[in-house]
């Protein structure tokens, strides 16, 4: 189960409770106080692991809590510690508190990891209020309860590259040639009904990270379709891939197809579609003589000047020069956002 969104809450353990205790012991005639403190509770950090891409743990474990520190003892034994709790989750994730905007952290890189809710401090015991004119305190203080969050857990997936367009137009066969994700594919539209990342390895030194998303229709911001909630997983890359259907009898309309997805992507985030992009045509395996829609499709990307590749993704003829062009475009923003 693909889950992109959760509510989850977060106990970290009450710290123990510090001790009163006198030392009494025979043949020791003045024995003093040796009441302990009480442990601390656990707290619980978030850590980001590359191998999650779904925040769907939180969904059968809403409520999260860490141990209580145990209560001191005497002896000057301090209670033992609540164990901390460490949870998991995918690379992508935002953590925020509920009903508040401000981010409190971005899980960019595996194994970072957050302290999300503080364990309670142990309350001290009797025999840390000693002094040399007070020998035998009773006072004790109480274990500090552990910080207790709402926190709204939001994943977006990190790609470099977006694969967009209409269902049914081959986005995920692409994925499935140049990198070594399964998808799901067929002929059918909706096939696809989650986000997945594929990594794609150009040579040594070279990889980048792409993700398919569900197809889009219009009013798919209106919730058509699968709706818009996916495009998400698109806002932190840093190029589109806008794939279209150009063979014969597909009975798509790539140019009409083409301008659907971009005003799909502008009523979810205007910015989608300043993000540069490549046109690909797909699926010419099937032309045949029939090169109408591929003529209009390039000459739709002279006008717009996009850069612009006819490919089969089944056939995998025309997709290496994709990756080098996406290698290229991307080494360019790389260089521009530095
Ligand atoms: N002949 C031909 N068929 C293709 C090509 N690319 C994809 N297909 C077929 O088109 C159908 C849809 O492919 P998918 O990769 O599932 O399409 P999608 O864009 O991921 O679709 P959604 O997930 O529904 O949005 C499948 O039957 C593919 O085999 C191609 O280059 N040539
Ligand atoms: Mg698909």
């Amino acid at each position: 189960m693909f889950v992109d969104r959760v509510e989850v809450t977060l106990q970290a353990g009450k710290g123990g409770n510090g001790c009163v205790s006198f030392r009494r012991e025979k043949g020791i005639p003045r024995g003093g106080p040796d009441g302990g403190r009480g442990g601390d509770g656990g707290s619980i950090f978030l850590i980001s692991d590359q191998g999650l891409n779904s925040l769907s743990y939180f969904r059968f474990h809403p409520l999260n809590k860490a141990a209580k520190g145990a209560h001191g003892q005497g002896g000057n034994r301090q209670g033992k510690r609540g164990g901390e709790l460490f949870i998991c989750i995918p690379i992508g994730t935002i953590v925020r508190e509920k009903d508040k905007k401000e981010i409190l952290f971005d899980f960019l890189h595996p194994e970072q990891k957050f302290l999300a809710a503080r364990g309670g401090k142990g309350g001290r015991g009797n025999a840390s209020f000693a002094t040399s004119i007070y020998q035998a305190p009773r006072e004790w203080e109480q274990g500090q309860p552990g910080e207790e969050k709402e926190l709204i857990l939001e994943l977006k997936l990190i790609a470099d590259v977006g694969l967009i367009g209409f269902p049914n137009v081959g986005k995920s066969t692409l994925i499935s040639k140049i990198s070594a994700a399964k998808p799901v594919i067929a002929d059918y539209p909706f096939t696809t009904l989650f986000p997945h990342l594929g990594v794609v390895d150009v040579d040594e030194f070279r990889s980048f990270v792409v993700a398919d998303i569900p197809g889009l229709i219009e009013g798919a911001h209106l919730g058509h379709g699968l709706g818009v909630k996916f495009l998400k997983h698109v806002e932190r890359t840093k190029l589109l891939l806008h794939l279209v259907d150009v063979s014969p009898f597909s009975g798509r309309n790539p140019l009409k197809d083409y301008q659907t997805v971009l005003k799909e992507l502008e009523a979810f985030n205007p910015q989608l579609i300043r993000r540069p992009q490549i046109l690909v045509a797909n699926k010419i395996d099937l032309l045949g003589n029939k090169r109408k829609k591929l003529k209009e499709v390039k000459t739709l990307a002279q006008k717009e000047a996009l850069p612009f590749f006819a490919i089969s993704a089944k056939e995998k003829r025309g997709v290496k020069e994709v990756v080098f062009a996406v290698v290229k475009m991307l080494n360019l923003e790389e260089k521009r956002l530095k």
